[in-house]
């Protein structure tokens, strides 16, 4: 490898940022742009008896109104689910605007496109809709009430489907087991809060007949191909363009029913309308996560051998289904076994319906709760025989690669190695002096570990679409020298923060031997970027699109070399690059740059381009893996508690990881420091809260509480690398690992609740009940 696998380089990408030069979505300006704004219910569940929009549309400056019948007139179906995990779960018909019926609070009703919001936001004052309430089902309690009222007509149950994941023999594992333990586990709502909210602008061009849409998605051909589908269109008469995205989290992935309406009303004014969510819409309006019930029991020997678990997932779903349907809890309940070499496993999944907001993606997807609970179980054992957890751990990890868990093949790890950097980290932290110095002064501190695996870069098409995908997860990018020796990377996939610009830059300039300034990468452009299958999610750009580039880079580079053997009259095999200078090995002098094979290729060819060779230098690779590649980390959290208040003060955070190759070893650090501040946040801050009349109370960050700077303590990041054999350059993911792990970890360092909490977000007052209890055994 040329020396940029593996830098430390700065980000490519963030000189734009940090100088305000990027171009956000409320940044589009389009000449003649109107400014849109929903018409959100105020109500959970409601028969909508009619909707008077006349006086909104004769207020000065609306150009158009719409409903939910004007936008189902307008389209061809509904909105698309792209995940059906369970074939046979009842999918409800949702258009971008409710029809006849809400069934959540926050749901569309109307729009308006007006010459500016605040115009647009006075018309929606005027649209008088007349509601007939039914009956709120908020809880999965209510959902699951024999007499429940049901949130859809031609559904006979709130429980819109059920389906298992299985391996083994359970039932034998569980009659010879020594011992069971059991547990229920409560995940609130929560949802990815990127800095800046969902927004498109959208153009219907009436001469080409073409959409041209700008949009906040982190998947731009999945939309064009929704946009199609719902629109009836061909998707090559679908531009879709995406600007610099503030972030996305998981829930840029979905395909929203705001992004037809702005094009319905785009379509109907003819001219390109804007719609910017506001933070408070947002609360409802962007797709909610986490929301689960978890039962579980777990079979073990005396020895700390699990041998065998069941359960149940209850995924708390909305009043609509998100595009990614009930797949965080399907990955949950998939998952459930983490690390661990467990025969037997036999979990049921129950998708049920609320009066919420629909269930989306949110980095990390069902992977937090399922490694809150595999290791809540492993720490509840290891309690239950006297033994040490890390003993449990060493016992019950994979040793063996490839490993068949009950879903999915892991292709490599090394978990006992990295469990031991990680304990290596904490001595040489100093953490347990610390810890015995608290304690001698009265205060409650710990130390808690957590230690997880996590399929990373979906991922095998194959799997993709048997396990209910309607998009394919290959990847193809595009590296081109151009007529100057300039190289260019088009990629499809979406820059979110995440830095694969630099990442997918550092592999071609590695692959090619040319500096790092040498190369641009592209993207955000259908009608100019690749086609990616499945975007940016599920921590796949690194692993694929970095695979792509170096494949193509190869074959790019063996080019390279051939037009300078060509031209330097050598063997190409005698050849080498560095610094984007092609020379012959062991003859001083003779040298060609990448610019002067540029222009062979492109320019003056005759002579210097090989007469084999076609002119220009280009390569395209299509990368569709064999198998998923599995990362994995060890967490540790130092963490005191105030025993008056139960207020929790972190005070150190380590994690030792291992994602494979290493492209930039500072981002996966600052990956891992965003991730683990999310996981902070969902253990001890995060919910979403809807009052007893279904009502959400959380609308604004004063109410849904992130981490500060000043709640999340330092940390550091300890590497190993454990290549994938199976991924070009050895590449796996890791960009929601940070999130994974951190719960666990938080709960398992807090002392002196003796393993009561089982229920996020662990508020002080949550804690001290917990503590109390502990204590009055
Ligand atoms: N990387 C690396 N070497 C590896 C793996 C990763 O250097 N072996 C670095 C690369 O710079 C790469 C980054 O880590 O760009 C993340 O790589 P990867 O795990 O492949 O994840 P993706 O590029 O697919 O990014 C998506 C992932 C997900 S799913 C969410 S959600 C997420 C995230 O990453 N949302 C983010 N990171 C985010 N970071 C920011 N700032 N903002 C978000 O919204």
């Amino acid at each position: 490898m040329g020396g940029l696998i593996g830098a430390r380089v700065s980000r490519l990408e963030d000189v734009r940022l940090l100088t305000g030069r990027a171009q956000f979505i409320d940044d589009v300006r389009l000449p003649g742009t109107l400014e849109a704004a929903i018409l959100r219910s105020p109500v959970p569940h409601a028969r909508i008896r009619s909707i008077d929009v006349s006086a909104a549309a004769a207020l000065p400056g609306v150009s158009a109104v719409v409903t939910g019948a004007d936008v189902k007139a307008a389209v061809r179906g509904p909105q698309p689910v792209t995940w059906r995990t369970i074939p046979d779960m009842f999918y409800p018909r949702t258009y971008a605007l409710a029809v006849d019926k809400v069934t959540y609070p926050g749901q569309g009703v109307a729009a308006v496109a007006a010459k500016d919001r605040a115009v647009a936001e006075d018309a929606l004052e005027l649209i008088d809709v007349q509601y007939e309430e039914l009956p709120v089902v908020s809880t999965l309690e209510q959902a699951l009430a024999e007499d429940a009222p049901r949130l859809f007509d031609e559904w006979p149950s709130n429980v819109l489907g059920r389906t298992a994941v299985r391996k083994g023999d359970a039932a034998t594992a569980f009659a010879e087991a020594d011992l069971v333990l059991g547990a229920e586990f409560r995940f609130p709502r929560q949802m990815g809060t990127p800095l800046e909210t969902r927004g498109v602008v959208a153009t219907w061009d009436p001469f080409t007949e073409r959409l041209d849409v700008w949009l906040t998605t982190q998947a731009p051909n999945i939309a064009q191909a929704s946009f199609g589908e719902v629109l009836g269109l061909p998707v090559g008469k679908i531009r879709v363009r995406t600007p610099d995205l503030g972030g996305g989290f998981g829930n840029k992935f979905d395909f929203y029913g705001d992004e037809v309406v702005a094009c319905v009303l785009s379509r109907r004014t003819g001219k390109p309308v804007k719609l910017i969510e506001d933070r408070a819409e947002s609360f409802v309006a962007t797709v909610h996560s986490r929301e689960q019930k978890v039962d579980v029991e777990i079979a073990a020997r005396a020895d700390g051998t699990i041998t065998g678990m069941r359960g149940t997932v209850h995924g708390v779903l909305g009043g609509a289904l998100g595009t990614a349907g009930l797949g965080p809890c399907w990955v949950t309940a998939a998952s459930v076994t983490g690390p661990y070499d467990i025969a037997a496993l036999d979990m049921n999944l129950v998708g049920v319906a609320t009066n919420r907001s629909p269930y989306g993606s949110f980095r990390g997807y069902g992977l937090p709760k399922s490694n809150f609970v595999h290791e809540h179980m492993v720490e509840l054992l290891a309690k239950r025989l006297g033994m040490a957890a890390h003993d449990v751990r060493r016992k019950n990890f994979i040793k063996r690669f490839p490993y068949q868990s009950p879903v999915f093949v892991f292709d490599s790890g090394r978990y006992d190695e990295c469990l031991e950097l990680c304990l290596a980290a904490v001595r040489d932290a100093g953490w347990d002096r610390i810890r015995q110095q608290a304690r001698s002064r009265g205060a409650a501190v710990g130390i808690g570990y957590s230690f997880q695996n996590e399929v990373t870069g979906l991922g095998p098409s194959r799997i993709q679409n048997l396990a209910g995908s309607a998009h394919s997860g290959f990847d193809e990018e595009v590296v081109r020298i151009d007529s100057t020796g300039h190289v260019t990377v088009h990629t499809g996939l979406s820059a979110m923060g995440q830095g694969i610009h630099t990442a997918l830059a550092q592999v071609a300039a590695d692959t090619l031997g040319v500096p790092l300034d040498h190369v641009t990468v592209l993207s955000g452009d259908t009608d100019a970027s690749p086609y990616s299958g499945y975007g940016t999610g599920a921590s796949r750009g690194a692993p694929l699109g970095g695979a792509a580039v170096r494949t193509a880079a190869t074959r790019l580079k063996a080019k390279v070399l051939r037009i300078a053997g060509h031209i330097l009259e050598a063997s190409p095999d005698d050849l080498v690059i560095a610094d984007g200078v092609i020379a012959v090995r062991g003859v001083p002098g003779r040298t060609v740059t990448m610019a002067e094979i540029g222009d062979a290729a492109y320019r003056r060819l005759n002579g210097r381009l090989p007469e084999d060779e076609t002119p220009t230098l280009e390569e395209r690779e299509v990368y569709d893996p064999v198998n998923v590649a599995t990362a994995f980390a060890c967490t540790a959290v130092l963490a005191e508690v105030d025993r008056e208040t139960g207020v929790v003060t972190l005070l150190g955070y380590l994690i030792a990881h291992d994602c494979g190759t290493v492209i930039n070893p500072m981002i996966v650090d600052g990956q891992l420091h965003g991730g683990a501040a999310q996981a902070i946040g969902g253990a001890l801050y995060e919910e979403l809260v809807y009052d007893a009349d279904g009502r959400m109370r959380t609308r604004t960050f004063t109410d849904y509480l992130l981490p500060s700077a000043t709640e999340v303590p330092p940390m550091a990041v300890r590497h190993m690398a454990t290549p994938s054999e199976h991924i070009p350059g050895g590449f796996k993911g890791m960009g929601e690992s940070g999130v994974i792990g951190g719960g666990a970890a938080i709960v398992a360092a807090l002392p002196e609740h003796d393993l009561e909490i089982t229920s996020l977000p662990i508020t002080p007052p949550r804690l001290l009940a917990a503590m109390r209890k502990a204590t009055s055994r």
